[in-house]
């Protein structure tokens, strides 16, 4: 009888275990969980209703806050007195540490001046709508509390605290989303080493080896750690990062893609967990479908707009991601508001950086230079949010252009000196023009066949870019 009531148990768990998508990625591989049929290299069944459902958010959120901190965060930069002109979270790679003095960093990483609230009001304040932060960089280090590794901030540090459970509290609460960065690439993982002319074994390497066998244990401890952020932490959108390696192919792209939306499906997962990114261009090759739902421009803004892509230009306000004390090259407040309007002018999102010093403290620099794109925000944000590309077929001499159903939003860097704002045709016509900033005081226009011409004020009302709003008919 007691044998009998056991084989029934081992029956019925296996039932269980083939049905429910969040066992094990493994399940996914044989028995697709019911919500996700094989239907193209995504291998998750999604019509195309599905998908802008899923996008919606972020498509109409247009502006973003990256945020890279960690252990590179204490030396900031500077090594044994050595200093570079190199990217601060590649500190590892660059001054050759080892992992053994690189692990050294975090008895000195106290952000003990960190507050969540502080953190989110910044990003809200300047327009941002949603947070992106490194989880876990090419150090390999977990700035979050992990179950899966001891080199994380609660066990490997003096701080004995989470702080991006206090983040995604904070970010719910402010109503903005939150979300993570995750680095396939791991200087610190025995997975692999480093086998490069005059470089240690263990210290940081733009790609790394894979020790042989090691593969599949490397990729059960990333879907570990992945299942416990996202059990933990509910972002919106995992940014991978890190995927140039050669031990890592488009198909372990689709099979993370796969394991990520099977734990968690209206999440959003960038194209760098697959191998379809051209380079720092971001966009995915055309040559076949790759994983990923956008794509991933870095430190530049495609030339012209990409119809049907979704893709999100990220880039630092100085010249580094992580911390570096003495990276003072800060863009000015005109280059940023600039960049987002010239981003959303031609349909894509704009991630920008922030890098935390080791205290817990977002530089001034970047805070003054975050407020005064609030500033601008606050009043042109409706030209932003929720738009779509320019409808010119061409460059706009005076600056950018944004449009949302009726309207179209003219963006001018460079006011007219005449006094006349000469606007090529685009195939609609206009009924109603006028500023932004005063939207009840019609400006006079003439337009024809060629072209549109509006009567502006002599001075620009706002030197960085003016908004000028044209209402179209039908
Ligand atoms: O190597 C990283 C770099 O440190 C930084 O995280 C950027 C951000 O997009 N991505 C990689 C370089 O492409």
């Amino acid at each position: 009888m007691k044998r009998q009531v056991t084989i029934l148990i081992i029956f019925a768990t296996l039932a269980l275990w083939s049905l429910s998508p969040v066992v094990s990625s493994q399940s996914t591989a044989h028995h697709p969980p019911a919500k996700l049929n094989v239907k193209d290299e995504n291998e998750v069944d999604e019509t195309k209703a599905h998908r802008d459902e899923r996008m919606r958010w972020w498509r109409e959120a247009r502006f973003g806050m990256f945020i890279h901190w960690g252990l590179y965060a204490v030396p900031a930069g500077e090594y044994k007195g050595q200093r570079s002109t190199r990217i601060g979270e590649w500190i590892m790679e660059w001054a050759n540490i080892p992992r053994v003095d690189y692990e050294k960093f975090a008895a000195q990483f106290n952000p003990v001046k960190f507050n969540a609230a502080d953190f989110v009001r910044v990003a809200k304040d300047a327009g941002m709508k949603y947070i992106v932060i490194t989880s876990k960089h090419h150090d390999g280090f977990a700035i979050y509390d992990s179950k899966v590794s001891s080199y994380d901030i609660v066990d490997f540090t003096p701080y004995r605290r989470d702080p991006i459970k206090e983040l995604a509290r904070e970010a719910k609460k402010q109503g903005l989303k939150f979300c993570f960065y995750y680095s396939i690439l791991d200087w610190h993982h025995p997975s692999q080493y480093v086998d490069a002319p005059g470089k240690d074994p263990t210290a940081g390497n733009r790609t790394t080896k894979m020790k042989p066998g090691a593969k599949a244990e490397y990729i059960t401890y990333m879907k570990a750690q992945l299942r416990e952020l996202i059990t933990n932490y509910d972002p919106a959108v995992l940014w991978f990062d890190g995927e140039w390696q050669d031990w890592w192919t488009e198909e372990d792209g689709q099979d993370l893609y796969r394991f990520v939306r099977s734990l968690k499906p209206d999440i959003i997962i960038n194209n760098r967990v697959g191998k379809g990114r051209q380079g720092m261009a971001g966009l995915s090759k055309t040559d076949r479908k790759y994983s990923g739902d956008f794509g991933t421009p870095e430190q530049q803004i495609p030339a012209n707009g990409l119809p049907g892509i979704d893709w999100e230009s990220c880039m630092t306000m100085n010249t580094t991601w992580g911390y570096k004390f003495y990276d003072d090259q800060w863009k000015s407040p005109q280059t940023i508001i600039r960049n987002l309007i010239d981003i959303a002018s031609k349909g894509g999102n704009y991630l920008l950086n922030v890098g935390p010093t080791s205290e817990g403290l977002i530089p001034q620099p970047s805070i003054e230079r975050l407020a005064a794109v609030g500033t601008w925000m606050r009043t042109n944000g409706d030209a932003i949010y929720g738009t779509t590309a320019s409808p010119f077929t061409t460059q706009l001499s005076f600056g950018r252009a944004t449009s949302k159903g009726q309207r179209v939003y003219l963006h001018v860097f460079d006011w007219p000196a005449g006094g006349k704002l000469q606007v090529p045709s685009w195939g609609k016509a206009i009924k109603r023009t006028y500023l932004m900033t005063n939207p009840r005081a019609a400006l006079k226009f003439s337009q024809s066949e060629n072209g549109l011409s509006i009567d502006v004020p002599a001075a620009a009302p706002d030197p960085i870019a003016t908004v000028i709003v044209l209402e179209t008919r039908g």
